[in-house]
């Protein structure tokens, strides 16, 4: 683990701050920062699950994070693959209030000339259908970082089914804890184990 991920885990705010900065003053890039900070709250979520940390930790992981994407948002990269015809959505879905990892897939679409409509956290089967039906995206995004949200993921694309939109959208999920096998269970197109996959699928899929 890296001296960041370590202190982030740790939950040495300062030391996480200063770090950052550093890298930030070294030319290290903000994706770069982020895997790291990933790493870092990986290392959080197996202290709450082996009991040594509790619900308070976590929620301060989360603050340090959020501190951390808003002085890297500025620096992330932009490059014009997409355009605003190109919509996107991504919401968490129901049950599910993570948010971190999804807004800074929203932030690097947005940074990559994606129009993205983000509907939040906790998204219903119902909205996203709707959403999609209404703006005609070629792309949705779900994340869900709990074991007991991928049925909710799945839910969302037997509703597309359901409602003769499957065919016109391409489903991505992401989230920590997801993987490939999850990707099948849910029946969505693509698993992105991160961000910057995220976005290259939705680039692949819109040239
Ligand atoms: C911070 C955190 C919280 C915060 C969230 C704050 C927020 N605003 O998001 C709070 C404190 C609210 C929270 C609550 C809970 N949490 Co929590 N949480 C975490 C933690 C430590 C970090 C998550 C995070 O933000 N990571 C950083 C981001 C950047 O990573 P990421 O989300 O994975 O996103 C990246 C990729 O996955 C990808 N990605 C993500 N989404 C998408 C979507 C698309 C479309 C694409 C393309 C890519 C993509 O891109 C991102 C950037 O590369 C994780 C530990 C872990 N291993 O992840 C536990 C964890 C997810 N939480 C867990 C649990 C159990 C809970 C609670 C049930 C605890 C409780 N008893 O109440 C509640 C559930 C609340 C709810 N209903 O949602 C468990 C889930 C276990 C499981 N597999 O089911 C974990 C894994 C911890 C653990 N090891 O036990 N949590």
């Amino acid at each position: 683990m890296s001296e960041l991920a370590k202190a982030l885990t740790d939950l040495e705010e300062n030391k996480v701050y200063q770090l950052v900065d550093e890298k930030i003053k070294n030319g290290v890039s903000p994706l770069d920062i982020i895997a790291e900070c990933n790493e870092g709250m990986v290392g959080v979520g197996n202290l709450f699950s082996s009991g040594e940390y509790f619900l308070s930790q976590l929620i301060f992981s989360a603050e340090i994070f959020k501190n951390i994407m808003q002085q890297l948002e500025p620096l992330m990269p932009k490059s014009d693959a997409g355009d605003s015809a190109s919509k996107v959505i991504i919401g968490t879905v129901k049950g599910d209030i993570h948010d971190i990892g999804k807004n800074i897939v929203a932030n690097l679409l947005r940074g990559s000339g994606f129009d993205v409509i983000d509907l939040g956290v906790d998204v219903s089967a119902e909205k996203f259908v709707e959403t999609v039906r209404e703006t005609g995206a070629r792309v949705l995004g779900l994340s869900a970082l709990l074991n007991f949200t991928y049925p909710e993921m799945k839910n969302v694309v037997d509703a597309l089914t359901e409602a003769g939109l499957r065919d016109k959208v391409t489903v991505i999920i992401g989230g920590a804890p997801c993987n490939e096998q999850v990707r099948e269970f849910t029946g969505a197109d693509y698993y992105a184990e991160d961000a910057v996959t995220g976005v290259n699928i939705c680039k692949k899929i819109y040239q």
